[in-house]
């Protein structure tokens, strides 16, 4: 079955008398990219992009080869994707109050989180790490909303043909306008992508806090050790204390190999460093349209569980340190499911880096003289 689409990507389009999203995904032949086209529930599409992007980059022309039901999974059984297959599930798979005192008491939690003395650090450093329009930048704009009070996008984020944030970003957060930066950082990062992008070889650098704020990534060449700003002796309070995973639920499943790849390979050197890890599962309001009219009944929905558990089975992350979230995307004003989402993610970072900390080696405080730094794998940590 072929037909040509024509749709500004990420969103929704008309296709064989049906709705759905597009999301870019994987390269199977050359230059083409192919994209997944997903009804709601139910059509699964997959098609090439057979044009290139127009001049104002918000439209691709695509030209899907096939149009299938979409398998979906309920209770460990495989059905066939129906209007008859129950979107919701009568008891919740992980349970939560979304009630306002639930937002405010998570809000109070979040603002008063601070490492522990001991350590010396100010701020822990949670690293936002995934694909190209996964979210990570609107997650940090999700966030930072929240405690502006009001919906802003201080991170640049939108569908770009490649990651479209290009520096390395340590964002603070505040309690309001004028208010004090909170007790963590989230440095977002340029995302990852098949052959170019963040490389496994950028990770230590990253992870170890040798990268300084606004270090302007090359996607072609892996970060350079020898730039005139690169920290050599990084103090604890600059290294990574929690990596989250970005992943976009859309076009989880489609993931070239060569990403999940690259993902596992970033596993790897972050349990290396004993540096937990959190999976943030974004755009949930995409894959489920329950969800997408009331976010609350996230944690019934047949299909962003069975979203989680394959992503579980795909990047070997255990459920449990899989969130779903919803970030703000185009909303005007906040949404208290869409910040309780948001905040018990943030929280869980949180208590994460918190254990980073408890755990770590004193050993692993002495002073380097610094002038060992090699290529890869060598990250300095001291105390001052
Ligand atoms: N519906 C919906 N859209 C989202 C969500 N999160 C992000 N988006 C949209 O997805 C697109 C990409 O988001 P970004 O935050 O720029 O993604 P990124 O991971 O920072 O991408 P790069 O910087 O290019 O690597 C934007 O158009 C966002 O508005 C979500 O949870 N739901
Ligand atoms: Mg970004």
């Amino acid at each position: 079955m072929k037909s040509s689409l024509l749709g500004p990507p990420h969103s929704r389009v008309e296709a064989q008398g049906a709705r759905g999203n597009i999301g870019n995904s994987y390269s199977p032949h050359g230059t083409d990219r192919a994209v997944s086209y997903e009804e709601f529930g139910g059509l699964e599409a997959y098609g090439y992009l057979t044009g290139t992007f127009c001049a104002d980059l918000d439209y691709k022309d695509i030209e899907v080869y096939t149009i299938r039901d979409k398998p979906v999974v309920i209770s460990g059984k495989r059905a066939d994707a129906s209007p008859n297959v129950p979107r919701l599930k009568e008891t919740a798979w992980r349970t939560m109050e979304w009630t306002v005192s639930t937002r405010d008491d998570l809000v109070r939690e979040v603002s008063e989180y601070r490492p522990l003395d001991s350590t010396k650090v100010p701020q822990a450093q949670i690293l936002l790490l995934g694909p190209a329009g996964a979210g990570k930048s609107s997650y940090f704009n999700t966030i930072n909303s929240i405690f502006r009070g009001h919906v802003t996008s201080q991170a640049v984020t939108g569908i770009a043909p490649h990651s479209l944030t290009n520096k390395f970003r340590r964002y603070e957060v505040r309690s309001g306008r004028d208010g004090g930066a909170l007790g963590f950082r989230l440095c977002d990062t340029m995302g990852l992508e098949d052959g170019q992008g963040l490389g496994v070889a950028d990770i230590p650098y990253l992870l170890g806090g040798n990268v300084p704020d606004r270090y302007q990534f090359n996607p072609a060449v892996s970060i350079d050790p020898s730039i005139p700003e690169f920290k050599v002796k990084p103090p604890l309070a600059e290294t990574i204390h929690c990596v989250t995973f970005v992943i976009d639920a859309c076009v989880m499943s489609v993931l070239s190999q060569g990403i999940v790849d690259k993902i596992k390979g970033l596993r790897t050197k972050i349990n290396e460093r004993g540096i937990p890890t959190v999976v943030l599962l974004t755009k949930v309001d995409e894959v489920c349209p329950e969800v997408a009219k009331d976010l609350s009944v996230v944690y019934s929905s047949a299909f962003v569980q069975e979203k989680v558990k394959e992503l579980s089975g795909r990047l070997g992350v255990s459920v449990s340190n899989i969130l779903p979230v919803k970030n703000y995307a185009t909303e005007m004003e906040l949404d208290r499911r869409v910040d309780i989402l948001a905040l018990t993610a943030l929280r869980q970072m949180l208590r994460f880096a918190d254990n980073y900390f408890d755990d770590f080696d004193e050993d692993q405080e002495e002073e380097h003289d610094g002038s060992d730094v090699e290529p890869v794998d060598i990250i300095h940590v001291s105390t001052n």
